[in-house]
């Protein structure tokens, strides 16, 4: 594993003078300076057998991802990520490359990356990249690193070998014309037995492995750390894009690669909006703040709201709605266990809240779709809403609780969302680091 960075403790960041070292320090490795990390090679040659055990006897073929062009793509952002498929399987943030898995009985497995060439006028531009060499070999863990351009007569042998080879897995959605005429050239008159291989590794992507647990865990920790730092500096007749500033600024500083989702900041009435990201209002004395916002590391983000007044006191009004979102947030986290399914956990938590509504929300309980009017939590993993939402839960899977009440005519939404692993036993939280409770949100909030 190379989570080696050891956490700092957020009490000791706050207490030191001197500047905090960052949770998610940037871990590199030496050969591509700044550009890639590194890969967890036991884990990525584990997922590619898990496959090819799936398979049985085929081939699988997966392109990574391609840079978009700063000009004609994207002019506001040129930022690279990797195909979620083929960064499961090698854990390499190289674009263009070509992964090539081939079973022919379950102890007969050949991996083949194919790597564009490296071009040094180029890197004079992009900085290093990964080439067909030695060093990719010893980065990846894949032994047979070949050129891209020695991919097509690969191709060829299996359209030769057609069906006799087994099927061929391919991810079947949008393709580039590269990838198109890359499929064609595989699989079109060949007589091959062409599948889509999405559905395989989704299944594959549910329960994650420990490498992913420990992502995970690096991407909650950098969101907490920024969302503590964003209710530390709350003032009322602060815009909200000054909080997501300090919020968005906690999670780069603390290593974060991206925004694992656009950062949602409403104050006062918009915190009644599920996904309000236009973060321009200016808050007010007496102003519950909604901060639903992640950090992605390592390819895997988190998913963590935290509700706040803003002037760091909550209103009686306000702190009776908060302690039932809460309350009923913790009957589905007692209620975990393998074998239940969110869907299952989502009746615990209105069913919580139907039995402590009161009048709370009126005529009718707070449990009301009026009120309560999204899921109570999801899978997270590479994709904020990640994949087996329907499958029943099992050690290994880690899934947001996030129940919330949003009464609209009195401007006050209240929404807490926190990480979960699921274990033999129940459930294990990941982002209570950043306080759940209203004394807790105080206590912080009083350091300001
Ligand atoms: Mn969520």
């Amino acid at each position: 594993m190379f989570l080696a960075i050891p956490l700092v403790s957020l009490a000791a960041q706050s207490a030191a003078r001197t500047a905090p070292t960052p949770i998610g320090a940037y871990d590199v490795v030496p050969e591509l300076p700044g550009m890639g990390r590194p890969v967890d090679i036991a884990a990525t040659a584990a997922r590619r057998r898990a496959l090819l055990q799936r398979i049985g006897r085929g081939a699988a073929l997966i392109p990574a991802a391609h840079e978009r062009n700063i000009e004609r793509d994207y002019v506001q952002d040129n930022d690279f990520r990797q195909d979620n498929t083929f960064y499961y399987f090698t854990e390499l943030e190289t674009q263009d490359a070509w992964l090539l898995l081939t079973a022919r009985g379950p102890d007969s497995l050949e991996t083949v990356l194919f790597l564009p060439p490296r071009t040094p006028s180029q890197e004079r531009w992009t900085g290093l990249r990964l080439g067909p060499d030695s060093v990719a070999v010893r980065l990846s863990g894949i032994t047979t690193v070949l050129p891209l351009d020695s991919l097509d007569s690969r191709l060829l042998r299996i359209r030769v070998a057609g069906a006799r080879g087994g099927p061929v897995y391919v991810p079947l959605g949008p393709a580039t014309r590269e990838e198109r005429r890359i499929s064609d050239l595989a699989f079109s008159g060949g007589g091959a037995d062409v599948r889509n291989l999405l559905p395989i590794v989704d299944s594959m992507r549910v329960v994650k492995d420990a490498d992913e647990i420990a992502r995970l865990r690096r991407a909650v920790n950098i969101s907490v750390a920024g969302h503590i730092a964003a209710m530390r500096v709350a003032r009322p007749g602060m815009y909200e894009y000054e909080l997501e500033a300090t919020l968005e600024d906690g999670f780069r500083r603390n290593g974060a690669d991206r925004l694992g989702y656009p950062s949602i900041v409403g104050s006062g009435p918009n915190s009644t909006t599920l996904h309000y990201d236009v973060n321009r209002r200016r808050t007010e004395n007496g102003d519950l703040v909604v901060i639903d916002a992640a950090a992605e590391w390592g390819q895997y983000t988190a998913d963590v709201t935290r509700t706040f007044p803003v002037n760091g006191k909550f209103s009686p009004r306000q702190k009776a709605i908060y302690d039932l979102v809460l309350g009923a947030q913790q009957a589905a986290f007692d209620a975990i266990r393998p074998g239940i399914t969110m869907r299952e956990l989502d009746g615990v938590a209105r069913a919580y809240m139907r039995a402590h509504s009161g009048t709370l929300c009126g005529e009718r309980t707070c449990d009301d779709r009026e009120y309560f009017n999204h899921g109570l939590g999801h899978p997270i993993g590479m994709d904020v809403h990640d994949v087996g939402f329907t499958r029943p839960l099992e050690p290994g899977m880690v899934v947001t609780l996030e129940p919330g009440i949003y009464l609209q005519a009195e401007k006050l939404g209240v929404r807490i969302e926190d990480d979960v692993l699921v274990t033999a036993k129940g459930g294990e939280w990941l982002s209570d680091a950043a306080p759940r409770t209203t004394e807790a949100i105080e206590r912080v909030m009083s350091h300001r």
